[in-house]
């Protein structure tokens, strides 16, 4: 029997600090990665493994009523791994073979190498596309799982992604929650500058989707947006998540548009540690 693991408030925020520890040293130890992509998914990665969401099991990966998360901005590959980790699929020494000639914990998540990861992702804009797979197969078999896909802000500059919002909307896919990590800055320049997304949410309900905007930091306001997409069944839902690039560490805040793709230099993680409280 598949039940989520279900963490009490004060060991999930234990749990957050670990994970933004983990995302901060991995990626220095390998000298790249992209540590701010993936500080600002940790909350909401937090409480869909730990805040008693995602039903899964780590000795058993392929369990076929398994909910599916899919990192399409696959670029956070080191939060995921952080998380993965943490959930028991594999030690957490390995998070220190990151991005290594011969590791599983490739740059960006290999689903034929890495267990718990759901879908090979880093080119960006298919992670939804794949997520509506799944989720019509469980229809057609059907299972009762449900699928989660996390997909970027640029990211949703691509074709694809209104593509597979219009599908989904149409298709009326209630086991499917997008969540979309608005953390306001692409590779080089802020989200706004170069393609605007608003009126995002009334976009994306345009589309045919239960939508609504929270605050991808509150844990209260993450494990609220997380139960209201249970409770619909007739649409797939999004949750628009407002974040903070690089979120916890002052150094990336200050400055996201600078900062993507770069690892806190190894004088300065001591000083990140210290912020993050881990
Ligand atoms: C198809 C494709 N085009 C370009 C890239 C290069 N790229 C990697 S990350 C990134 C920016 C993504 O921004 P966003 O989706 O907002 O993610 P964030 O890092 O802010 O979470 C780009 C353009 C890519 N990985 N895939
Ligand atoms: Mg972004």
């Amino acid at each position: 029997m598949l039940e989520p693991r279900t963490e009490p408030r004060a060991q999930l925020e234990a749990t957050a600090r670990r994970i933004r520890r983990d995302i901060v040293t991995s990626t220095t130890r390998a000298g790249s990665g992209h540590p701010s992509t993936s500080l600002s998914m940790v909350e909401i990665l937090t409480v869909l493994y730990f805040g008693g969401v995602l039903r899964y099991d780590p000795s058993e990966p392929h369990h076929p009523e398994r909910d599916r998360f899919i990192l399409s901005k696959g670029h956070g590959a080191p939060g995921l791994y952080a998380v993965l980790a943490e959930a028991g699929y594999f030690p957490t020494e390995d998070l220190s073979t990151l991005r290594q000639l011969g590791s599983a914990l490739e740059g960006h998540p290999n689903m034929c190498r890495l267990p718990g990861v759901e879908a090979s992702t880093g080119s960006l804009g298919q992670g939804l596309s794949m997520g509506i797979g799944h989720a019509l197969a469980a229809r057609l078999d059907g299972h009762s799982y449900r699928v989660y896909v996390m997909v970027g802000d640029g990211e949703s500059e691509q074709g694809q992604v209104w593509e597979a919002l219009m599908y989904a909307g149409n298709r009326g896919l209630g086991n499917l929650t997008l969540i979309l990590d608005r953390n306001g800055y692409q590779q080089t320049a802020a989200v706004a500058e170069v393609q605007p997304l608003d009126p995002l949410q009334d976009k994306i309900e345009a589309f045919g989707w239960s939508a609504r905007t929270i605050d991808g930091h509150s844990l209260d306001e993450v494990e609220a947006a997380f139960s209201w997409a249970q409770s619909v069944q007739e649409a797939p839902q999004a949750i628009i998540a407002n974040t903070v690039k690089g979120k916890g560490v002052s150094l990336l805040e200050a400055t996201p548009g600078k900062w993507h793709g770069k690892p806190i230099p190894p004088d300065e993680v001591e000083k990140a540690l210290e912020e993050i409280g881990a």
